[in-house]
């Protein structure tokens, strides 16, 4: 397997300005006919190759005759002789054995492709490289009946029947597009459609294609992209430019959804939500999704990535576009401690690990390994401080600098920085530290307050640590967001600041500091960073009450909390009257909104306890989250009654309607905590009684990890009535692997050999598979019982789906941060790993560096 690096790029040696593609589909026995027209790039005398994957070509023509070709591992190697070709290559495909879920594959039925990175090469032969674009046109034609619906990227452009009960479809897409954008789909589908009017008055179709009986489940799908069509035109003033816009939902997908060019293809579990079978938090996911693919017609398709170590250009930058838009449809604050709450516990995890790379990495084996919470979310975080430290106009003009100045090319990272710089006069010089240095920054925050001169100064000093292969790292640009706080007053004191901590240490004043300050540093965790701050007694509890930024206010109490359970932890005697005194004052508060109150009550996960101790000791750390929540839930009982008594029609969606039945939940597992006799009673109430998915699943979820006849009797009822839904009934085998019982390994043993369990089907592996490797405590087990079976599952999928696979072997790569006998058993399962026969490179590789 070899390394790819960054600093090899070189343009292509030919261009292919147009491709001609014919398909002839059906599940068994695919055929594709493609003409591609190739004109040599630049002075140079070397072959044209054409990448392949898994492909066996019928013929090849050059020119209209038989040409001279090899294959060399996989891949077509022309020599041409003048300056342009035309290409004919003729292969065949068997979509239904297609267990990669890359290229053409079917689904349920349903015909469809993924190429983003490198699926194009499994349909043809072609460069398949992103700063390769095309013009496309596509002739499909395929059985009428078990096929009526044809689609391909851009606009129809003919239809008309063939012989033997077969018709055909014409599309053109008339915007140059790299291969990875390239998709077609054909199946027996109903639409539910609509039309958006753009900003310049031209109308657009909407259709979103689904199974005729899911129809009445795509409605908050368009809903969400109608919102974000209209937001992208107010924030960002980009306007779609198609006449047409579809979306095509399918159940086997190896990720969330894809933005080729004009025709979106989901999981289905992004978008297909009613009230009975889809939680708020589903809700909202879906519409984070259908923006963020709507969003990447801009960012991504019109403007596109030179190479895949670009990744974060279009990755980054959308993620940070679909969290502004969820921001702006719900609350800011509560969309920012989720998108915080994700990073802490996705991309810190592998900033800190063996798997640890730049938002912008120099090397790959599998491209597809790099699809991670660095390059997106990390990614994102990148785009937000550029826009703190701009300013939102600046930032603005910079990106309409970026859009028009790229708009129809394959752009790098460097690009996007230039655009921000030439349109601000702001030198971000040092800032692109953050696209090349790994590793989570350290920063030190300590105040001196001289009561006297009414001065207080701030020390504050970074360290960015090492990461493999990449030591003694230079300072970045950290953009605090700071202010100070009065002890006695609880008021702020002043206006807030921005400091940019741009060297090792930086002291920063405040004048007239009449009282004793208290810091609230890193508000809106404006950079992402690992903040170690010292706190006088009863700081945290005053910042966690009366904080103005809601944020800093909830990371106060976070605060508060982690230390309390990093104590227990350790086997020290912990008082817990701070957590529980903050918790009763978010119950009591009438300023705040129930959304944040379910946030501010959610305690910290063992996995984030973990990350902040030095060794992690998974039993310890369960113990001492049970005690403190036990005890909050015993001295709060009548607050969380009346919290989890309260609740919100299902049909209700507001922002409102959504926190209250947060807060019931939550609510109800602190109860619980306190009193599990009188929590399973409730909890079956709640699970009886629930006209929605969010009040029926978080009962549910409290079942789950209860020793109690309501437990069995829901999760019977659950199945009973869900058994034929797939996607809710992923939720029955989620909440299972999730529970935290002494007997959830043996459980999730015994779901792997269910029925209704199937390798084949990746959100049905991620269920039971991901939420049980993400129950630190059972997987987790002293025994290594839960390692080996991870182990197992990963070897089993990797023969199918390589891509599946391989996203889960970073959790056996965090070995050196437990203690030595998990360790050291951990270790084991990742020798063993990569000591099996044919294994594929994208576990190779992700087990092989877990290992160094
Ligand atoms: N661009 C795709 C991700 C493709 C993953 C390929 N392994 C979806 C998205 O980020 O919008
Ligand atoms: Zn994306």
């Amino acid at each position: 397997h070899v390394a790819i690096y960054r600093q090899d790029y070189r343009p292509p040696d030919w261009l292919v300005p147009e491709v001609t593609l014919d398909f002839d589909l059906s599940a068994d026995r695919t055929r594709v006919l493609s003409t591609l027209k190739v004109v040599r790039n630049g002075q140079h005398d070397r072959p044209l190759q054409l990448a392949g994957d898994e492909l066996k070509p019928v013929s090849v023509h050059v020119d209209g005759s038989q040409a001279r070709w090899a294959l060399h591992n996989d891949n077509l190697v022309i020599e041409l002789s003048g300056n342009e070709g035309t290409i004919e290559t003729e292969v065949e495909l068997s979509p239904a054995a297609n267990s990669k879920l890359m290229g053409l594959y079917a689904s349920g039925g349903i015909l469809c492709t993924q190429c983003e990175s490198e699926g194009f090469r499994r349909i043809t032969f072609h460069p398949d490289r992103p700063d390769v674009l095309s013009r496309y046109r596509v002739r499909m034609s395929a059985d009428k009946t078990s096929f009526p619906i044809l689609l391909a990227n851009g606009n129809l452009v003919e239809t008309g029947e063939g012989e033997d009960g077969t018709h055909w479809a014409l599309w053109d897409d008339p915007f140059p597009k790299p291969s990875y954008l390239f998709a077609l789909v054909a199946g027996d589908l109903g639409a539910n459609r609509d039309i958006f009017t753009t900003m310049s008055g031209r109308k657009v179709e909407l259709a979103i294609w689904v199974r005729e009986n899911d129809l009445p489940r795509t409605r908050h799908a368009m809903d969400s992209l109608k919102a974000a069509m209209r937001w992208d035109e107010e924030v960002y003033g980009r306007e779609y430019d198609l006449d047409l816009f579809n979306i095509v939902a399918v159940d086997d997908f190896n990720f969330g959804a894809m933005e080729n060019k004009g025709l979106n293809i989901f999981n289905s579990r992004y978008v297909l939500a009613d009230q009975d079978t889809a939680t708020d938090a589903d809700f909202d996911n879906i519409a984070g999704v259908v923006a963020h693919e709507y969003f990447h017609n801009w960012s991504g398709d019109r403007v596109t990535c030179r190479d895949w170590f670009q990744l974060s250009l279009k990755e980054g930058f959308t993620v940070f576009r679909d969290q502004s838009f969820s921001a702006d449809m719900g609350s800011e604050a509560v969309k920012r401690i989720d998108d915080v709450r994700l990073l802490r516990a996705a991309q810190f995890p592998e900033d800190g690990g063996p798997l640890a790379h730049p938002v912008r990495p120099e090397s790959y084996i599998e491209i597809t390994n790099f699809y991670t919470a660095t390059v997106y979310n990390k990614g994102a975080e990148v785009i937000r401080m550029m826009r703190t430290i701009l300013g939102a106009d600046s930032f603005r003009k910079g990106s309409d600098l970026y859009f028009d100045r790229h708009d129809g090319q394959a752009a790098t990272c460097e690009d996007f920085v230039t655009a921000m710089e030439d349109a601000s006069g702001i030198d971000l010089s040092q800032f692109r530290l953050w696209y090349s240095q790994a590793g989570t920054p350290k920063v030190t925050a300590h105040m001196i307050h001289d009561a006297a001169t009414g001065v207080a100064t701030l020390k504050l000093a970074q360290h960015v640590p090492d990461t493999p292969g990449h030591s003694g790292k230079q300072p970045m640009v950290l953009p605090l967001k700071t202010a100070l706080i009065g002890a006695d007053s609880g008021a702020q004191l002043g206006d807030e600041r921005l400091i940019l901590l741009d060297r090792e240490e930086v002291e920063v004043e405040f004048e007239g500091v009449g009282e004793p300050p208290l810091l609230s540093i890193n508000r809106d965790f404006s950079a992402p960073v690992l903040l170690q701050s010292e706190r006088r007694a009863g700081e945290l509890e005053t910042l966690a009450a009366s904080d103005p930024n809601p944020f800093a206010r909830y990371e106060a109490g976070q605060e508060l909390m982690l230390r309390a359970l990093i104590a227990g932890a350790r086997g020290e005697v912990i008082d817990s009257s701070p957590v529980i005194e903050a918790m009763r004052g978010t119950l009591m508060s009438n300023a705040l909104d129930p959304a944040f109150k379910g946030e501010a009550l959610t305690m910290p996960t063992e996995a984030m306890i973990g990350d902040r101790m030095e060794i992690v000791d998974p039993d310890a750390i369960h113990a001492s989250r049970d005690a403190l929540r036990r005890a909050v839930g015993a001295a709060l009982t009548a607050l969380l009654s009346e919290a989890q008594a309260a609740g919100a029609a299902g049909s209700d969606l507001s922002p409102h309607a959504k926190g209250v039945r947060r807060l019931k939940s939550v609510a109800l597992a602190l109860l619980t905590a306190g009193d599990p006799g009188r929590g399973a009673e409730l909890a079956k109430m709640q699970f009886d009684a629930a006209d929605n998915m969010t009040d029926r699943q978080g009962a549910l979820m409290v079942l789950a990890s209860l020793d109690a006849p309501e437990r069995e009797a829901a999760f019977g009822a659950f199945y009973e009535r869900y058994r034929a839904d797939t996607l809710v009934l992923d939720k029955w085998f989620a909440l299972q692997a999730a529970s935290q019982r002494p007997d959830t390994m043996s459980v999730v043993e015994k779901l792997a050999a269910h029925r209704d369990f199937t390798l084949k089907n990746p959100n049905r592996w991620r269920a039971l598979v991901a939420n049980f490797a993400a129950n630190q405590w059972a997987f987790h087990d002293a025994s290594g019982r839960g390692y080996r079976f991870v182990t197992d599952m990963i070897l089993a999928v990797d023969r199918l789906n390589p891509q599946v696979a391989a996203r889960q072997v970073p959790v056996l790569g965090r070995w050196r941060r437990f203690e030595p006998q998990r360790a050291e058993l951990m270790r084991a399962q990742l020798e063993r790993i990569v000591a099996t026969p044919g294994l594929s490179k994208d576990v190779f590789e992700q087990a092989s560096k877990s290992l160094v």
